[in-house]
């Protein structure tokens, strides 16, 4: 039996939301559909406070995986994604031990604030670390993905683009972060209740692009608006980059809208968010909403407007309260030191 006495890492990734948005995989004979290629690229926003802890221990007692996600052991397609994703890291480590995985987020999961991009961020590095392996940001980002698209992105700090690549192979399809900083962005996130979304990314994606006329329109489109992020976030223009963000998502929820039966993750009080953030506009502040595969409004903004704009959120009946993001770091190990501190409120 081998030594696993070392074989276990503690690693802490942030969330992101994305501003110009991914939605649907790339198809076709050529590419295997574990690569979780992206139809589209992306660009996101790392957000500091909304974080997923996920210790990972290869123990050669284990029978089989576990995965604990915040307390609760887990069992069907969480668990089959986890151990699916740790076939990967075994495949390359060379080991066939099996793991226990615990995981914390900070943030309810499963409702539209992206947590399996902090998740699959945590758990590459983590389980990548406890393997034995140690994977350069390009690599980790390309492995994260092959668990969660947008978690490609939180291996990263700040802004970050996710290539789409043209290769069968993936090899050019890799996440990294964009050279301007921009300290002063905020992401202000009005949380429309707690409840599990209806339809799982992955299946909406799936869904839209198999069924939905205007799926072909927003691939025709997409290129140009991530061309103007990232102009918009070279010159720090912060109304050109909100009116992308704003765009991609009405574009990416108008081809999942139009799929057959449409899928709709919006609330009213996701609408009444959007129409808040434009009076705001009207009276001068700079904020732009975007919104994921849930009933969550985000905005963006600086930190100088960041608490009206909070303000004015929390006010819109349904939404429970408005949390203000600042950029968050990329995903790290943590110390012995820091574990113990392991609770609820794990920031990046
Ligand atoms: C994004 N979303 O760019 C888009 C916008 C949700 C709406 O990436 O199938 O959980 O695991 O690769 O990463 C959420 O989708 O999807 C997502 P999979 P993922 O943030």
């Amino acid at each position: 039996m081998s030594d696993t006495t070392n074989m276990r890492a503690v690693a802490e990734a942030c969330t992101n939301i994305a501003l110009v948005k991914y939605w649907g995989k790339r198809g076709g004979a050529d590419i295997d559909p574990a690569l979780n290629l992206p139809a589209v690229g992306s660009l996101s926003l790392s957000l500091d406070g909304l974080a997923t802890r996920t210790e990972v221990r290869f123990d050669a007692a284990l029978a089989v995986d576990h995965f604990i996600l915040d307390g609760a052991a887990q069992h069907g397609r969480p668990l089959e994604k986890v151990g699916r994703f740790l076939d990967l890291v075994r495949a390359r480590a060379g080991t066939a031990l099996r793991a226990e995985v615990r995981s914390r987020n900070n943030f309810p999961t499963a409702a539209g604030l992206a947590s399996s991009a902090s998740g699959f961020a945590a758990l590459a590095l983590a389980a990548t670390t406890a393997a034995g392996l140690h994977l350069d940001g390009r690599a980790l980002s390309q492995l994260a993905r092959q668990g969660s698209g947008s978690a490609a992105r939180s291996i990263f700090g700040g802004l970050v683009l996710l290539h789409r690549g043209e290769r069968g192979d993936g090899a050019d399809c890799y996440a990294e972060p964009l050279a301007t900083a921009w300290a002063e962005l905020r992401m202000v996130i009005g949380v429309a209740g707690t409840h599990a979304k209806q339809t799982l990314s992955t299946d909406g994606m799936a869904h839209t692009a198999a069924t939905s006329p205007y799926y072909a329109a927003w691939l025709a489109g997409h290129a140009a608006d991530l061309d103007a992020a990232r102009d918009a976030i070279a010159r720090r223009d912060l109304e050109a980059l909100g009116a992308v963000c704003e765009r991609s998502c009405l574009r990416m929820h108008a081809s999942a809208l139009a799929a057959d039966p449409g899928i709709l993750y919006w609330s009213g009080a996701t609408i009444e968010g959007f129409h808040t953030v434009r009076a705001l506009r009207r009276n001068g502040v700079s904020a732009w909403f975007t919104n994921d595969a849930g009933p969550h409004v985000k905005a963006l903004c600086l930190a100088a407007d960041a608490e009206r704009v909070a303000g004015a959120l929390s006010a819109v009946p349904g939404i429970d309260r408005a949390v203000v993001c600042v950029p968050g770091g990329a995903a790290r190990l943590l110390a012995t030191d820091e574990e113990a501190s392991m609770k609820g409120a794990a920031s990046c």
